[in-house]
C-alpha cells in the first residue's frame, strides 16, 4: 500500500514512483513471458523491425504472471487506495517502441471525465530521460489547469504531434520519472505526458484500471467506452482478452469487474441525459442527449 505521503503526491502531483515493485526472479519471469508475447505478436504481424510499434495483450493463460497482476495486491492496493473499491481492471499491455511520444493525456476518451490509474514499467533496460523514460507535467491531471495547458500549442491535441510540437517535445518544464527494471510508474491517465530518446525497440509493460464513473459526465463517457470494449468480438488480440473475461480461476474480484464493465456498456442513454459531440479536431464536448 501507499504511504500517506504517497498518497498525497498522487493527489498533488498525479504520479508516484514505486521502487523495486518487483522482485528479481519476477523481472525475470516478466522477461520470459514478454519474449513470448513479442514473439507471439511477430507470427501475427510480421517480424518486428523498427519501423511500427508491437502493442501485445499480457492478458491471456500463456502469460500467466503478467495475467495475474490487475488483481495483485501491489498493483490493485494502491489503485483502490486511490480511486476507490471500485476501480476496476481494464489492460495488461506489453509495447516494443519505436518513437518518441508526444505530450498528450489519456483518458480514453478526448476529455477529462474518463480516467483511471496506470502503472508504466521497463522490462529490460533502464529508463533514463534520453532514454524514453515518462515525462510529466506535474499537477495536469486537475482541471483547470489541464485545460490552459493543452491549448498551449506545444501540448495541443493535434500540434503537439506535429513537426513543430515534436521539435520542442523536449523543452517542456517537466518531471522525469526515470525507473529500473523492478520498478513501476504510477500515474493518473489524465496528466500530461510522454516520453522522449527511447525509440529503438524500447521494452516496456503497463497495468491499468479504470475509475467507476460518478458524474453524468464520467458515466456517459465510461458507458461509451464500455460498449466498445465489454463483449466486443473485434478487440485486438482476442483470444487473451476473452481468456481474461473467461475468468479462468473464478477469481472474485475480476468477476466484479466483469460485472461493472457489463453494467457500465448496458447502461442506457436516458441515465446520463447526456451525448459526446465531437468536433473537427475530435475533441469531445457534453450536449444533452437527443430526445
Ligand atoms: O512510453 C511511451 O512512449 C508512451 C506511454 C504512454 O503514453 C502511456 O503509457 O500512456
Ligand atoms: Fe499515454
Amino acid at each position: 500500500m501507499l504511504s500517506d505521503d504517497q498518497v498525497k503526491q498522487f493527489e498533488l502531483f498525479g504520479f508516484v514512483i514505486l521502487r523495486n515493485i518487483f522482485t528479481e526472479r519476477e523481472v525475470a519471469t516478466l522477461q520470459a513471458e514478454f519474449k513470448y508475447g513479442a514473439e507471439r505478436t511477430q507470427e501475427s504481424e510480421g517480424e518486428f523491425d523498427g519501423t511500427e510499434t508491437h502493442t501485445f495483450s499480457m492478458m491471456g493463460e500463456d502469460t500467466p504472471f503478467y495475467s495475474s497482476l490487475l488483481e495483485d495486491p501491489r498493483f490493485y492496493g494502491p489503485a483502490s487506495q486511490l480511486f476507490g473499491d471500485d476501480v476496476f481492471g481494464l489492460e495488461i499491455n506489453s509495447y516494443r517502441y519505436i518513437s518518441n511520444t508526444p505530450w498528450h493525456f489519456n483518458d480514453g476518451s478526448p476529455n477529462i471525465h474518463g480516467y483511471g490509474p496506470k502503472y508504466q514499467f521497463p522490462v529490460f533496460e533502464p529508463t533514463h530521460a534520453d532514454t524514453g523514460a515518462l515525462r510529466f507535467v506535474p499537477g495536469s491531471h486537475k482541471d483547470p489547469w489541464q485545460s490552459q495547458l493543452t491549448s498551449w500549442w506545444p501540448l495541443g491535441r493535434d500540434s503537439a504531434r506535429s513537426a513543430e510540437g515534436m521539435e520542442y517535445l523536449d523543452k517542456i518544464p517537466c518531471f522525469v520519472a526515470e525507473a529500473d527494471p523492478g520498478d513501476a510508474v504510477l500515474f493518473d491517465m489524465r496528466l500530461v505526458h510522454s516520453t522522449w530518446g527511447g525509440s529503438r525497440d524500447r521494452r516496456m509493460s503497463c497495468v491499468t484500471y479504470y475509475h467507476y464513473p460518478e458524474t453524468p459526465q464520467e458515466l456517459e463517457v465510461m458507458r461509451n467506452a464500455a460498449q466498445g470494449f465489454y463483449n466486443s468480438t473485434t478487440r485486438w488480440n482476442q483470444a487473451q482478452w476473452d481468456e481474461w473475461f473467461s475468468n479462468p480461476h473464478d477469481s472474485p474480484l475480476r468477476q466484479g469487474w466483469i460485472e461493472s464493465w457489463e453494467r457500465l456498456a448496458k447502461t442506457p442513454q436516458t441515465e446520463t441525459g447526456l451525448q459526446l459531440v465531437y468536433d473537427d479536431a475530435g475533441a469531445a464536448t457534453f450536449a444533452p442527449a437527443a430526445v
